[in-house]
């Protein structure tokens, strides 16, 4: 019974974590994801929109700052959502189930930390 209910759970996990990830969908200019970050404000947007408008093969960046998610569209030649994603970590935030790179998040602006912007609720 409880080698049931364990296994049930981890299963479920286990989608949890598949379905948290976004798969790339293809649109006209190549392909699209979305990535789910930890960005808190508009200089969040700026930092990562400004760094990834020139990664190799990125065509579109906007990153949405209410739901933190990210959306690029790439050339799949070129690049890969999980060089996307890398490159996001690298700027100093994390990307989906990939971590922040640690010295990039200790250079963010304090206004960038985590729950820098708790108590007014932004
Ligand atoms: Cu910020």
């Amino acid at each position: 019974m409880i080698t049931k209910i364990i296994t049930t759970l981890t299963l479920l996990l286990f989608s949890l974590a598949v379905f948290a990830q976004k798969e790339p969908v293809k649109v006209d200019k190549g392909y699209k994801v979305e990535i789910k970050t930890s960005a808190v404000c508009e200089m969040c947007k700026e930092a990562i929109e400004s760094d990834l408008v020139f990664e190799k093969g990125v065509k579109e960046v906007n990153l949405d700052v209410d739901t933190k998610i990210l959306t690029v569209v790439y050339k799949e030649k070129k690049t890969s959502a999980d060089k996307i994603r890398k490159r996001v970590t690298e700027v100093g935030y994390h990307a989906d189930d990939m971590k922040r790179d640690p010295e990039a998040y200790d250079n963010l602006p304090m206004c960038c930390k985590d729950g820098a912007h708790d108590d007014d609720g932004h």
